[in-house]
């Protein structure tokens, strides 16, 4: 039988090429975003190849999120693999510069409504003895970089949020999994930037940065692989990036 898979952040970037990529591979598609339009478009392109559905929630509002997924049909109430994988970015400033609108976005996004997803799902899961959960982390849930603070805090809780899911819901055997880019050339510094496209252009300059497909292409393989193999935690960078800071520009 397909498997089927939720995607929430799927209207760009890492979520929408893994959507295109595992629709190729024959998963049935739960796709989330806020943006209907891109979830209506996405799901026209992908319907003739699998079976696709759209929800359209922001995932920090926790009724919503709960309402939404008790909306879903039938055949796409079994969710076997959820993919965390909304997040953003918002600012670049030092702490004691920093916007707090910028940094409730960054906690009510990347952490509660990771939480508040996963809340949602995970019951369905236990009942059945069986699940998948992958969390899109980030190399900032690892290193902490300058003017990073709140977004690495945000990413080190997604680290510790990840490790606890494992922990806690090894009893059930659930599956839990967690991924670690390091740059990527999508719409995140668009959104960090909000909207300074030549500075968000800049961040991806003079080297090759990770694709959404090259991420997209390790999830696919991380849930493929045979029931009782988990990868918990990989991390992956673009040849040119050696830690946060250090982006060798010189071999383009
Ligand atoms: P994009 O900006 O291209 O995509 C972000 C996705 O998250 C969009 O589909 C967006 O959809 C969704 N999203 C954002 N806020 C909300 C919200 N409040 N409710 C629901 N959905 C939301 O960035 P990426 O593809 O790069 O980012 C995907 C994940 O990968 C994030 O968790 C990010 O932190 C992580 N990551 C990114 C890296 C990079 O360098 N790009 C590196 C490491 C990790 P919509 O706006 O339609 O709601
Ligand atoms: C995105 C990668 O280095 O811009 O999580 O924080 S970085």
């Amino acid at each position: 039988m397909k498997q089927t898979v939720f995607i929430t952040g799927a209207t760009s970037g890492i979520g929408m090429a893994t959507a295109k990529l595992l629709a190729q591979h024959q998963f049935r598609l739960i796709l989330c975003g806020r943006r209907k339009n891109r979830l209506e478009r996405l799901q026209k392109l992908l319907e003739s190849v699998t079976d696709v559905t759209t929800l359209q929630f922001d995932v920090r509002d926790k009724s919503s999120v709960d309402e939404s997924i008790k909306s879903l049909s039938k055949e796409f109430q079994q969710i076997d693999v959820l993919i965390n994988n909304a997040g953003n970015a918002h600012g670049l400033d030092s702490i004691q510069e920093g916007n707090t609108e910028d940094w409730d976005a960054m906690m009510d996004i990347n952490v509660k409504g990771l939480l508040y997803v996963s809340k949602a799902i995970i019951p369905q899961m236990i009942e059945r003895n069986s699940g998948f959960i992958v969390n899109i982390g980030s190399t900032a849930g690892k290193e902490v970089y300058p003017g990073g603070n709140v977004y690495c805090a945000s990413k080190y809780a997604v680290n510790a949020i990840n490790k606890g899911m494992r922990i806690d819901l090894n009893q059930y055997n659930i599956r839990v999994s967690a991924i670690h880019p390091g740059l990527v050339e999508t719409e995140f510094s668009d959104v960090r930037f909000k909207g300074d496209t030549a500075r968000a252009k800049k961040v991806y300059q003079g080297y090759k940065a990770l694709q959404a497909e090259d991420i997209a292409d390790i999830i696919q393989f991380v849930i493929t692989r045979p029931y009782h193999v988990n990868i918990e935690d990989l991390v992956v960078f673009p040849t040119a990036q050696a830690t946060a800071t250090m982006v060798n520009k010189n071999n383009a």
